[in-house]
């Protein structure tokens, strides 16, 4: 009945049904019809697992999707969201044509030319009055590593702005800042194969049952290894713990600090590796005396108990692999608690081989993409604004003027948006992300945007929160309709294959930054001889040459065999590397890691009388993000087509909400009406869990605008909420 439900709904031909493929989303069946004719190889557009996939081909149609077998990653594994990505290409709400906002706001379709020049004339115009500096753009971990490439040079040597950030501050920028600090350089030194190796695989505020769910596969493989979770929410990943830490939240610090300490005290640290290879034990020594266990316990909410026996674990394992994600990076001291967690590892000497790794799991396909030659927070290659030696290296390559290239970076995201309100920004393009629904307090960035004298926003669909306010539209093509490079969190660069061309007029990001370097008088000077994605490619190849995030031995072709490599990859490693630091030298001046120590601050918004809870958000595994592409996939849309507040038992009692009732959910910022409650003991007292993928009711109206001064990473895990009850009829009547 379901089955026939869902097939209807889908549209199917029911008659004409076979199993056909194993790995369909409607549960093996498809319409004979739909039996492709060529399968085309490339990887999976959502998260940073970066999964192998074949698309099936027909009439110019992705019909089916499957698992790549050969893939390296996931061995032949989808999870949900990959194998229906293709139904997200056909959205009826995909961009077709440039589009200009008129008087009267609406939008009115235009030419490519029109929407270029009218781009780079306001661009230049808004410049020559305000400064250069006066354009911003925002970019995102979504495109081809190509495309980040492109774009980098574009702004910073065509437009000639650095006021350039993207998503991934709102994402990765504290792992980057906290790997930096300690290790001279951003790059997750492990591998998912040490998922399998490790005796104990510690996750910190890392759900990967739904954010991540392949990792699931590499986990399963480890037959003797210890699952430790520590997150305040019992999330469908703590569920599956050998120990569950149900910390309180924002108390990572306090607990990494008391781990040390007891480290120290039992002598369970790598003295040898400590002396060789790293500084400032010492300081760390004295700094981890003020972490008894009682102190440790009461800061934490966890039990003494609780705490030894992780501890003990960690203590006796020969390799521990430390992972984390948004619930420690979403923090106004996210930098400095991976720093932490690079300490913890160091001492006990858990880096450089398989299974011991302190490391960051990305989010977006291409998250590390960006990191590595996007030219926001480092300039490609990782190399340093602030480096004389870095720049003329990068000049001499790009055969510009060392002056050109910035000596520092410009404003990060949240800065951005603050120069905006404070009226020194006052032209925006942002390209591949939805602030309007990703942006902590959404009342605030609408009071910034309504400030902006022009918006562009280049984006796969429209309308989106974000498109509704732009001056200008580019449609971009999206996933299976561009070709380039994802990598992936364990460094390992995926080729991505064009499938079908895109809907209307779009393009891809790729051509659209080559045309406006064309407009702008720039395309010779930054883009020589460049016809293809490939170009591009090889170009990277060289400025990666000889650093550590090294391209050299990588192509195309040996990527369509292999698999996907892991960097570096050149002469000494021609098929990739499994784990950076494997001789304990790091990138810093003298080879040697940090040891760097943190206390605790007070969370930017702590509960009182009149906001009594503490609001944590994040993600389901069905929904991509702002949903512009998992709304339009029924199956997805199925099976979370509408938001949930998660409340404990024991709040529910207080505010005596039933199971399905409505309620409001109401913090300093703004308010969300209509939420249906769940309540269950996923969540603790005291605590309330919203996913924020649902624009129409935006966790963000509630989120606090507060970030790590470092990387000006949001604090999207902690805010003070309250609730108040909705007049409902009954319980069924709220669910519809
Ligand atoms: N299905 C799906 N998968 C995705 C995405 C998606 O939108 N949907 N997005 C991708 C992206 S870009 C990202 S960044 C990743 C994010 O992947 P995750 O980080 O796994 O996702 P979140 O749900 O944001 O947060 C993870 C956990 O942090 C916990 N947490 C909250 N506060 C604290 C705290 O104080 N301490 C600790 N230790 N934990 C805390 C939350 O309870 C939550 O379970 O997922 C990627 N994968
Ligand atoms: N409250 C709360 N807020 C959060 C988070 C949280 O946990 N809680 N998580 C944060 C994190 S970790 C992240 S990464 C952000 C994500 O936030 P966003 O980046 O805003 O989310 P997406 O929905 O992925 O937005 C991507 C946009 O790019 C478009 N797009 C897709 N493919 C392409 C393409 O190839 N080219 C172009 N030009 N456009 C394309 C999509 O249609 C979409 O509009 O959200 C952040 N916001
Ligand atoms: S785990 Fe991530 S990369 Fe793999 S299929 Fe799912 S969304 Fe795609
Ligand atoms: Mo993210």
């Amino acid at each position: 009945m379901l089955i026939e439900k869902f097939k209807k709904f889908l549209g199917l031909d029911i008659k004409e049904e076979k199993y056909a493929y194993a790995s369909d989303p409607l549960f093996g069946y498809t319409s004979a019809s739909k039996i492709p004719e060529k399968w085309i190889k490339t990887t999976c557009g959502y998260c940073s697992v970066g999964c192998g996939m074949l698309l099936g081909v027909k009439k110019g149609e992705i019909v089916a999707v499957r698992g790549d077998e050969d893939a390296p990653v996931n061995h032949g594994k989808l999870c949900p969201k990959g194998l229906s990505e293709h139904y997200s290409i056909k959205s009826p709400q995909r961009a077709k044509f440039p589009l200009i906002r008129d008087h009267a706001g609406l939008h009115e379709r235009i030419t490519w030319e029109t929407a270029y020049q009218q781009m780079v004339e306001r661009i230049k115009a808004t410049q020559q009055k305000y400064g250069r500096e006066s354009f911003a753009v925002l970019s995102t971990g979504q495109l081809v590593t190509e495309e980040f490439y492109a774009l980098g040079k574009l702004v910073q040597l065509g437009f000639k702005t650095n006021n350039y950030d993207g998503n991934t501050t709102l994402c990765m920028s504290s792992a980057v800042v906290g790997y930096k600090q300690s290790f001279g350089s951003d790059g997750p030194p492990g591998s998912y194969q040490g998922l399998e190796k490790a005796d104990v695989i510690f996750l910190l505020g890392a759900n990967i049952a739904d954010n991540h769910p392949i990792l699931w596969h590499h986990l399963i493989k480890n037959k003797h290894g210890t699952l430790i979770v520590c997150d305040p929410r019992k999330s469908k990943t703590a569920n599956f713990a050998n120990i569950y830490l149900p910390i309180k939240p924002g108390k990572d610090i306090d607990l990494i600090n008391g781990l040390i300490h007891l480290m120290i005290k039992w002598g369970k640290v790598d003295r040898a590796f400590i002396e060789a290879h790293t500084h400032g034990y010492s300081d760390l020594v004295r700094h981890a005396e003020n972490y008894p266990l009682e102190i440790v316990a009461v800061r934490t909410g966890l039990t003494e108990e609780k705490i030894l026996q992780t501890a003990k674990c960690i203590g006796n394992a020969q390799n521990v692999f430390f992972a984390w994600t948004m619930g420690i990076n979403h923090s106004t001291q996210g930098s400095d608690t991976v720093s932490l967690i690079n300490t913890l590892a160091l001492i006990t000497g858990n880096i450089g081989r398989t299974g011991a790794a302190p490391m960051s799991i990305t989010g977006q396909c291409n998250a590390m993409g960006t990191r590595e030659f996007g030219s926001t927070s480092s300039l490609p290659g990782y190399r340093k604004f602030e480096n004389d030696k870095d720049r003329q290296e990068l000049a001499r390559i790009w055969r510009v003027r060392e002056e050109e290239i910035p000596k520092k970076r410009g404003k990060n995201y949240p800065e951005i948006i603050q120069d905006i309100l404070d009226g020194k920004i006052k032209a925006l393009w942002v390209v591949g992300t939805n602030p309007l629904a990703s942006f902590p307090d959404q009342q605030r960035l609408k009071a910034a945007f309504g400030k902006l004298t022009l918006l562009v926003v280049q984006d796969g669909f429209h309308p989106t929160p974000t498109t509704e306010l732009a001056h200008l539209v580019l449609p971009a093509a999206i996933w299976g309709e561009k070709k380039g490079t994802f990598t992936n969190s364990e460094r390992r660069v995926n080729l991505v294959q064009a499938a079908v061309n895109p809907p209307g007029e779009a393009k891809t990001d790729f051509n659209i930054f080559l045309d406006l370097a064309l407009y702008l008088g720039v395309r010779e000077k930054l883009f020589p001889k460049w016809r293809t994605e490939e170009d591009a490619f090889e170009e990277i190849k060289a400025v990666s040459s000889g650093r550590l995030c090294d391209y050299s031995g990588i192509t195309y072709q040996k990527m369509l065999e292999l698999g996907g490599i892991q960097w570096p990859c050149n002469d000494q490693n021609p098929n990739g590397k499994d784990s950076l630091y494997t001789d304990g030298v790091f990138p810093t001046e003298d080879g040697k890691a940090r040891l760097l120590y943190v206390e605790s601050s007070p969370k930017p918004e702590d509960p009182d009388n009149s906001y009594r809870l503490i609001l944590n958000t994040g993600r389901t595994v069905e929904h991509w993000h702002t949903r512009t592409k998992t709304a339009a996939v029924p199956i997805l849309e199925y099976l979370a087509p509408i938001p949930w507040l998660e409340i404990n038992p024991q709040t529910a009692q207080y505010y005596e909400i039933r199971p399905n009732d409505k309620v409001a959910l109401i913090s300093r910022r703004g308010r969300v009406k209509d939420l249906v409650v769940r309540i269950t003991e996923t969540v603790q007292p005291g605590q309330v869990f919203l996913p924020f993928h649902y624009f129409e009711k935006c966790a963000n109206l509630l989120t606090i605008p507060a970030f790590d001064p470092k990387s000006g990473e949001p604090n999207y895990k902690q805010c003070a909420v309250r609730i108040e009850k909705m007049p409902v009829a009954n319980g069924a009547e709220a669910m519809t």
